[in-house]
Formats: C-alpha cells, structure tokens, sequence
C-alpha cells in the first residue's frame, strides 16, 4: 500500500479516532445492525448503516450521523470514538448514512450542497442536505421500531456541516444538534482563508473531486490521490517550491477534478461560494444546539465560531452552546492520557471530561429527557492558564479588551501607542517564502500542528516584522475577536498579510517531557492565533481591487477567536509577514486577475511598508463586524 494511502487511511482513522476493541465487543454483545436504503422525496435511497439496542425495554432517541467519508467504515460494529463510549453504553439508534453522491448511496455528490429555503415549499428536484435529512429523520422516525420520536445529530469537520446543514428547516422530531468543527463557508473553513488558497490541501482535491461510477464501498479516488502523492515526498515546502505556480497542480495533477476546476474557475467570493455559505440560513432555530471546536483546528475554526455567533444573532432564545477546547481537529473523539498539541501539554484526559461531563450530558437531556444539561452559554479552555472557564455570553463582555501597538526596535506596546509615525519594512520574495512550520513536513492530507509551533525560527527572518512586549508583571487574559487594523503600502500591487499572535516563554521553563530533547521551552514563542488575509479582497471578497504602489491603504485583518491567558513572566508578541508557505499559496504581488492562472514571471519581490499607526484590537466590541459585513 503506497503511502498516501497509509497516509490518507490514518487520516481519516485519525479524523474519526480509533475504536477500541471493547466498544466494539460492548457493541456486539448490546446491539443488532441493519442495513437500509432510505427513500429520499426524488426517489434517490441513501444507504444507511443502523445499530438497534438490544434492549426492548424502553424506547431509544437515534443519533444519527451523515458522512461523506463512507458509512460503510461504521459497518463492523466501530464507532471510531465518535460517537463516543458513553454514548455507545447510553444505548441510542445509532445511524450512520452516506450523503447523496457518496459510496453505497445514490445521487450526484455537490461540495456544501446550497441551502434551498422552505422543505415545504419545494418540488421533488429541489434537493439540499436539510431535505434529505428530512426524509431520513422521517423514515426512521416511521420505520425503526422502540424509536422515542426524538434524534439527535452529531459530526465532526464534513459531518459537522452535514449536522448544521440539517438546521435549517429542521424535522420537528431533531431535538438536539451537535456540529462539531463544522465547516460553515468554503471560502472561510478549509481550502480558503480569506480569499487565500491553503496549497497544503492539494491532496484532498481527490477525495471530492470526481463522482464515483456505481455503488461502492471502497474509495474510488485513489488513482488521482497517487497521481499527486505517488511516492509522497518528505519535504512539503521543497515539493510545492519546486511545484512552481498553481496552474501547474492544474496541467500536472487535478487536470479533470471537477471541484479543483470550481476552485480556479470562481477565484473571488462570487455567486458558486455565497450559495454555499450555510450562515444565512440559520435563523429560527428551534432545538438544542451545541458547536464543538478546537482552538488549534487549522481546518474548521472559522465554521464552529461563526455558526455559534449567528445562531446567538438569530435566535436569541434557542438553547445554542459554545465548546471550545485545546484540540486540534477532531481531537476530542479521542483520548491518549495526556492532552498535548505538538509540543505543548494541556492536562491529562481532556477529550474525556469532554465525551463524559459535556457531550454525553447535551443528548442525555434533550434526548431522553435525564438530568440536567447543566451546559453554560459558552464552555472555554483557556489555553494558557490551561483551564476550563465558563461564560454566560461569547464573546465576553467581562474581559477587559486590549490594544496592541507597534514600535521602534521591535517594541509592543500593550493599551499605549507608541511610534505612530514610525514606517516598519521588509522584502517579501515569493522565491523564498516563509516556512508555515519550524520543522520539516510532508505532504499531509492537512497541516496540523502548526497552530501551536515554535515562532523562533520565523521571528529571526529579515521578511517577518516582529514585535514583543515587556516581560508581564501580571497575568494578562486575552479573549474573544481580534482585528488588526494595518496600515501598509506597497511595490508591487498585490500582496497577502499573515498576522500572528504569540506567547513568548520565559527562560527558564521547564521543558515538557512528551517532547523529545530538542524542543526546549525556555524561550519558545508559542502561536496562540494567526490569520492569512489576501490583500485583493480588503474592501469586498467579490470584488477585488489592486494596490496603488507607495499609497498608504488599510487593510483588516480579522484573527479568529481566542482564550488566552499571558501568564506573568511571559511576552506578548505579534509577528506580520507576507509569505506562509506551503500552507498557503504565495501571492505573485503583482495584481493579476486570476492567481490560479498566474504564470512564473508574475511572481515578483515586493517591499512592504507597515505604518505605526496600525493597531491589533484583542476582545471587546471589534470597531467592525469581522464575521459577515466583509462579505459584500
Ligand atoms: N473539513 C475537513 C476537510 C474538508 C475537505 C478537505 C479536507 C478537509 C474534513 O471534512 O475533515
């Protein structure tokens, strides 16, 4: 088996967590499966794998959980911790189901298929993920026999939308949601960060860029997956250097992907991406909704906060809970003792208290109507006093918000200007970007453990502004939205601003002993938030404009949310640059229409000036709405 294969197989055992031999024996002994095809109102049957109590005693709620990752993986009696142990002992309908277009199940597959407003209002052909789980929820609530008539939803990264898609135009018998690092708007989660493309995903373009031939419980992919990943190299940022610009993957790889096509056909946040974004259409939301989240998920983090925020907007009343945890992408489906992300520790079994005090609690309550969901608004670790902490509202209007200023030789000021007429420079040169992470990487399905890395290696570099704060004489909490408002100019007339927030270590701490003996702590510049912003895109993400060369212009950098605690002893620092490679592709700085088609000689130096005047907002009430006005 070559080995993007292994790869991709421990990714998606990675995503959906390994099960352990004795859920899977507890299941055997408590549980009998079926098979179903569910008729859908087009008449398309959705393939669906169905585990029914043993215990005839009473009546069980289902959880059921639509994927397009294979719902035939679910078939031997494995949940791959998701859903849980306790979950599994709590004796639900459990169901798992292929979305439409994937696998066993009939249709033609769509990427973040387009909400279409009103089930009832439709003809047959009108088909999106809310009428299908419609249907679905319809059936079984008809059809499996010692059912409760109530269901819940859970999934996590696609599955989590599929769970979030259901919202809208809900069934009546859907009681309780948990979306769980769901992706909300391709242009935001995922293969887009604000109008930048993330190149480290090329590989997954195989995986939902080619429709399958017939029923299938195997992938049928592969073929394009090693088109790209044949002998998969060790060094990421050497192969997509080397790779040169992205009409390049086009001619060399994805040349008859169908989603890769939509990615280079629709640039800007046009008409193809807006019907996609599922956030407009989560309004009168009438069930329990409880979002997941991990505060170093490089894939969905946009997804789980905003779907949080805009059901809070819309339906003030619905019962809408925030968790947020020190995980990276699904980690909280799985539990190894310690919790670490890369080379920083967090505590021991956190995805346990998670699976066991939250999550499990959320569907006893809605679904079988037992003990107290006991769940705040919002259930937030702070990932640097490394606690949980509860809040009544998110973000909190209790935390003191806080402004960031730069200075000469590489000063922070914190709440106090500093040198507002002072211009900071640097040479940023596509030929040699900044690396995204401080050690080497392969080609991964996507990059991880990243959102936590070691800065040191990027603060030194001439193309990186950096600047640090004096040493705290207290503990600092920063916590909610942050913006950098920049104000930059420019040679060239395009140009990407990645921002970072970092917590710099004193000296002398400790080393952790997960790590192996050259990752010392004392000095480590931890990555607490960072955010890429194409600069094209700063007054519209539908309508690009270039830069006028040496012309100061603004531009917004929204950081997504954080929780933070800059403890005593430690810096705060904020490092900007223009080149983050190969997690994200490189800008050519020179405005062209359309980067997916940039040629070689497009890609040009550019000396980037960022003015003193700019500031980084941290919490309290951002001076503009970061979350769904930039999308005009
Ligand atoms: N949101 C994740 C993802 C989607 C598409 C490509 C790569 C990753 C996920 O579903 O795991």
């Amino acid at each position: 088996m070559r080995s993007i294969q292994i790869l991709i197989i421990l990714w998606l055992a990675g995503t959906m967590g390994y099960a352990q031999n004795a859920d899977s024996l507890y299941m055997r002994q408590n549980y009998d499966k079926f098979e179903y095809r569910i008729p859908m109102r087009d008449g398309a049957e959705l393939f669906t794998v169905v585990y029914m109590p043993k215990d005839k005693t009473v009546k069980h709620p289902v959880l059921l959980n639509r994927t397009c990752y294979n719902a035939s993986r679910y078939a031997d009696y494995k949940t791959f911790g998701h859903p849980s142990k306790y979950l599994v002992r709590d004796q639900y309908i459990l169901a798992f189901q292929d979305v439409r277009g994937r696998y066993m199940s009939d249709g033609e597959f769509n990427n973040m298929t387009p909400n279409i407003p009103g089930n009832d209002k439709r003809n047959k052909q009108d088909i999106d993920e809310s009428a299908d789980t419609w249907d679905t929820i319809d059936w079984m609530i008809k059809n499996l026999k010692g059912n409760n008539g109530k269901v819940g939803m859970y999934g996590i990264s696609y599955p989590g939308f599929y769970t979030a898609a259901a919202i809208p135009d809900a069934h009546p018998a859907l009681k309780a949601s948990s979306p769980q690092a769901p992706i909300s708007d391709f242009f935001f989660d995922d293969f887009h960060h604000q109008g930048a493309y993330l190149q480290s995903y090329t590989a997954a373009f195989a995986v939902f860029g080619y429709q399958k031939e017939s029923l299938t419980k195997d992938d049928w992919f592969e073929e394009e997956i090693n088109r790209f990943y044949g002998d998969a190299p060790e060094d990421a940022y050497d192969f997509h250097l080397r790779l040169g610009p992205l009409k390049n993957i086009t001619e060399q790889y994805h040349h008859d992907n169908f989603f890769w096509q939509q990615i280079v056909d629709h640039p800007n946040y046009d008409d193809f991406w807006q019907k996609r974004n599922l956030l407009p259409h989560l309004k009168d939301v009438k069930h329990a909704v409880m979002t997941v989240g991990g505060w170093f998920d490089a894939e969905d983090l946009y997804g789980p906060l905003n779907i949080y925020k805009t059901i809070e907007k819309t339906s003030p009343s619905a019962a809408n809970t925030l968790v947020m945890g020190p995980w990276a992408h699904g980690d909280w489906a799985r539990e190894n003792g310690k919790s670490t992300h890369n080379h920083i520790y967090f505590g021991d079994s956190i995805s346990t208290f998670f699976q066991r005090e939250i999550e499990r609690r959320f569907f006893a309550f809605h679904l079988k109507g037992v003990g107290q969901p006991g769940l705040p608004e919002a259930y937030m670790f702070d990932t640097g006093s490394k606690a949980w902490k509860t809040f009544d509202e998110w973000p909190p209007k209790n935390i003191p918000p806080l402004k960031l200023y730069f200075g000469e030789r590489g000063q922070l000021g914190v709440n106090k200007p500093l040198s507002e007429q002072a211009v900071f420079e640097y040479v940023s040169d596509p030929a040699k970007p900044v690396p995204y992470t401080s050690q080497t990487e392969g080609l991964t399905f996507t990059p991880r453990r990243f959102m936590s890395d070691d800065q040191r290696e990027a603060s030194r570099r001439p193309d990186v502004l950096t600047f640090e704060s004096e040493v705290l004489s207290d503990d600092v909490v920063l916590a909610g939205e942050i913006l950098a408002k920049l104000k930059v100019s420019m040679t060239g007339t395009d140009a990407d601003f990645i921002v970072k927030l970092i917590d710099v270590y004193p000296q002398d701490h400790p080393n952790y002993d997960h790590n192996p003996d050259n990752i010392i702590m004392g000095g480590y510049q931890q990555l607490v938030r960072s955010e890429v912003f194409r600069g094209r895109f700063r007054n519209s993400f539908e309508h690009p404009e270039p830069f006028t060369p040496n012309e100061i212009t603004e531009v917004n950098v929204p950081l997504q949310d954080i929780l933070h605690t800059f403890k005593k002893g430690h810096r705060i620092m904020i490092q900007i640059h223009s080149t983050w490679f190969p997690y994200i592709d490189r800008n050519p700085q020179k405005y062209v229409d359309n980067i997916y088609k940039a040629n070689e000689e497009d890609f040009i130096k550019s000396t980037i000036r960022v003015y003193g005047s700019s500031v980084v907002e941290v919490g309290g009430e951002q001076s503009m709405d970061t979350t769904l006005d930039l999308k005009k």
